[in-house]
């Protein structure tokens, strides 16, 4: 195979589905397909890709299985759209974080001994310890978490130690959970993956390492030295170091394809398989993330991402490795009410109508005539609260006076809330800061106006739709060819076109707008914490 002539294949196991895209030496996409669980597997009963635990909502898992037996599909979805695997220089893979996943003990043996004459789904059926898997929805380890905090001196010394003080969703206080509630589970665990190094340990044919950016979603690695930090693995479960093995940096070239896959697919033995990250580190990787910008992705969730030279401290919001540069961080932040808040707003106002609710969008003034509204119809993660909250000029109101007024609050409220946490991370808006929009609502040009106003920085998409699936595939050359710089490895595509820029008047309406942000928030949290948390 001539260098012309290689592909990477980058696979996105994501909450709602599993998709993948062929690139060619020039990253050009040659074919992409798609399955989508809700509708492909109906068999699993998931909603969004998820199971909500009928007796408590606030536990949240996806069957493993499905997860396998979409790879089946996929694979020969594939197929049909004319994919030559022989020609697969590299794979690498990405998914939703935190979510984990627990190998029966054998499991790596059977894994090693797949036939390729069968499905993975009828080899694998015996494979898990945890049928269901914990994912990044699930608020359910609040106990867990702050056993974690407390096993290191509490928030603070968590936060500096693994870049985020506990959280719900993080993979430790998950494994803890199992440990802690199903024992029997834990003790037949021969491995744990994260959902990434799930989807390389497939292409694998054994179990693949965890990649130290997505392993900085755990709370259980120390993010300087990028190793397990020991007294937090203790703080867990006995013996969990050798179930989760070492992390490696996000772009290793972690062994070559399985004979399953080789055999039954095509691909080339000497195909390389590199080492799979979290869906927010692969979007960097695809949006081409440098200093200076900051990734807003509107998806179902949304998260804002930037760039960091160095880890800092902060107690909401998140550092992880970097998957490009392993002495290099990233800041992440994610909230839960994204997109189907929004719709949920749209839908009350508009009938279900974009166009219509970018109307009454534009026909409000920025700023809102001194109104804010904060919506969240899930737990949010940043800040921890749940509910409608709405204010006008002075106090806090039931209802807003207009449509207008409640789409423009929505709007607004969820992006001012991006720029206050940005801020905490150092983000300094207006000041050459350059915003990168992705995900499904980067479509809206309207709601990106907003976006460039209330971050007072012009906004940015780039034709790529799906930055993670397409990072996971950039990843897959930049693994193979360690010679090669990441920058020379994008130097080809095309550089991301300017959608909207700042009113003038932008930083005199938002900067106070984001200091009441914070009071309010400060308020609620107060409130909440005198009631009890719920
Ligand atoms: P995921 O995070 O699951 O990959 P996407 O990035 O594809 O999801 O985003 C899906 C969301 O995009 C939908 O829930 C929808 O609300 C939103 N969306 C799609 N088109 C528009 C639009 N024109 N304006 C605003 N939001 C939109
Ligand atoms: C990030 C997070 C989500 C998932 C969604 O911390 O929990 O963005 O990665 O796929």
């Amino acid at each position: 195979m001539g260098t012309q002539d290689r592909h990477f294949l980058g696979v996105d196991l994501s909450t709602q589905q599993l998709k993948a895209a062929i690139v060619n030496d020039n990253l050009e996409v040659l074919h992409e397909a798609s399955v989508l669980f809700d509708t492909d597997l109906p068999e699993f009963r998931s909603q969004g890709g998820a199971i909500v635990d009928k007796y408590d909502s606030q536990n949240i898992t996806a069957p493993v299985m499905m997860w396998v037996k979409a790879f089946d599909i996929l694979m020969d979805r594939m197929i049909v759209t004319g994919a030559d695997f022989s020609k697969i220089a590299a794979v690498s893979g990405t998914a939703q974080q935190h979510g984990s996943v627990y190998w029966q003990r054998g499991s790596e043996e059977t894994l090693k001994k797949l036939d390729p004459s069968q499905f993975l789904h009828e080899q694998l059926a015996h494979s898990f310890s945890v049928t269901n898997s914990p994912i990044w929805m699930d608020s359910s380890t609040t106990k867990q978490c702050k056993e974690l905090e407390e096993a290191v001196g509490g928030p603070e010394e968590l936060a500096k130690i693994t870049g985020s003080r506990a959280y719900e969703r993080f993979t430790g206080s998950q494994i803890a959970k199992i440990f802690q509630t199903r024992p029997d589970a834990y003790k037949n665990t021969e491995r744990v993956s994260l959902v990434s190094s799930f989807v390389t340990s497939l292409f694998l044919g054994q179990i693949a390492p965890i990649d130290i950016s997505d392993g900085s979603g755990m709370n259980l690695m120390d993010i300087r030295t990028k190793t397990w930090h020991q007294p937090l693995l203790d703080a867990c479960a006995p013996g969990l170091k050798e179930k989760l093995g070492e992390p490696v940096p996000s772009y290793t070239d972690i062994g070559p394809i399985s004979n399953y896959f080789a055999e039954r697919y095509h691909f080339l033995p000497k195909c390389r398989v590199i080492a799979g990250t979290g869906d927010n580190p692969a979007s960097l990787v695809g949006m081409r993330l440098s200093d200076g910008w900051i990734a807003v992705s509107l998806g179902t969730s949304d998260t804002a991402f930037l760039w960091l030279a160095e880890p800092k401290l902060v107690l909401d919001g998140h550092v992880l490795c970097n998957p490009i540069d392993k002495d290099a961080y990233m800041a992440l932040l994610c909230f839960k009410n994204g997109s189907l808040t929004r719709e949920r707003i749209r839908n009350t106002c508009t009938e279900g109508n974009w166009d219509i609710f970018n109307q009454l969008l534009e026909s409000t003034p920025r700023g809102n005539f001194g109104n804010m509204g904060l919506y969240y119809d899930v737990q949010e993660i940043l800040p921890f609260l749940k509910g409608d909250f709405r204010y006008n000029k002075t106090q806090k109101v039931n209802k807003f006076s207009s449509l207008e007024v409640e789409v423009r609050a929505c709007v607004e409220g969820q992006f001012i809330a991006k720029r206050a946490y940005a801020e905490d991370f150092g983000l300094k808006v207006g000041k050459g800061t350059k915003i990168l929009a992705t995900g499904g609502a980067s479509q809206n040009k309207a709601i990106l106006q907003v976006l460039a106003d209330v971050l007072n920085s012009p906004v940015y998409v780039q034709e790529a739709a799906n930055s993670a699936m397409l990072g996971a595939a950039y990843q897959a050359k930049h693994g193979l060819l360690p010679e090669v710089s990441y920058s020379e490895i994008i130097s080809v595509l095309p550089e991301p076109q300017k959608v909207c820029d700042p009113y003038s008047d932008a930083e005199e309406i938002y900067a106070p707008m984001t200091e009441r942000y914070r009071q309010i928030i400060k308020e609620l949290l107060a409130e909440q914490n005198c009631k009890g948390k719920p």
